[in-house]
């Protein structure tokens, strides 16, 4: 399984429709991101090593919105507790049968993972010692992300992790143009061109809804996690440490 490039956004488009994660998306995905996320490889080595901390024996793992199954991977290789499981579900048929193989084809068979085709507002949280949600509440309606990060709390053992991943918008104006600004010249020095950066954006304006770290932290807060700070930032991109 080789990177494909993405060239999704690279020829003038008659009309730019919403962005979708179907099977052209998948195809490209994981140098679409690459490449789009600043500070993405830090945080998937990071979610091994907070694997590697946080979870614990006879406990599970919950990987929601996993597209390929990189955070999943990055978690197996590195929990050392004995008789754990992770979960990894997302809402894209092609997201999951592509997992599918990117899992088959690893070999770190200790850690069983299931893979599930679901929207995970709709599955049950259990006994879980660690929760990734890896850039996926900002495709999420913002009406349920309440209800689904209390649901996440509630099926979290205490002393458990939330890994929350996200865009990020700021009330301060002149800082968000900023921030927007040197998002774009970074896309830029990855080899995005102007066309592909504004029909990105017009594709994933209204599908991403990123919200102020202060509205993060309130609504972790409020679902009932103990400890929330961010642990890692680069411009409008953020993840934050949620512990119960
Ligand atoms: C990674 N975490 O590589 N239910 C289930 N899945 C959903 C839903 C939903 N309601 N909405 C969106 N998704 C991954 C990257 S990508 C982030 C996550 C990005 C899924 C969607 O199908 C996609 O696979 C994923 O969430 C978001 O660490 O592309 O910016």
């Amino acid at each position: 399984m080789t990177d494909s490039r993405d060239t999704l956004y690279a020829n003038p488009l008659a009309d730019v429709s919403s962005f979708s994660f179907d099977q052209q998306v998948v195809d490209v995905f994981p140098d679409m991101i690459k490449r789009s996320v600043p500070g993405y490889a830090t945080i998937l080595s990071m979610i091994g090593t907070l694997a590697e901390r946080y979870v614990t024996s006879d406990s599970r793992c919950y990987d929601l919105g996993c597209s390929l199954g990189a955070a999943t991977l990055a978690m197996r290789h590195n929990i050392r507790a004995a008789n754990t499981q992770i979960i990894a579900v997302d809402n894209s048929s092609a997201m999951i049968s592509r997992a599918q193989q990117v899992i088959a084809a690893d070999s770190h068979e200790e850690v069983p993972v299931t893979l599930r085709e679901a929207l995970i507002q709709s599955i049950d949280v259990d006994n879980a010692s660690m929760v990734v949600l890896n850039f996926t509440l900002q495709f999420i309606a913002q009406a349920e992300r309440d209800t689904l990060l209390a649901n996440i709390a509630k099926g979290l053992n205490t002393g458990g992790v939330l890994i929350l991943s996200e865009k990020v918008a700021f009330a301060d104006e002149p800082h968000q143009q900023l921030m927007t600004d040197l998002h774009h010249q970074f896309k830029r020095a990855n080899g995005y061109s102007d066309l592909e950066i504004a029909q990105k954006r017009a594709a994933i304006d209204n599908v991403l809804i990123p919200e102020s770290l202060n509205t993060h932290r309130q609504r972790l807060r409020n679902a009932g996690f103990a400890s929330v700070d961010v642990w890692f930032q680069c411009l409008n991109f953020a993840s934050l440490i949620a512990i119960k």
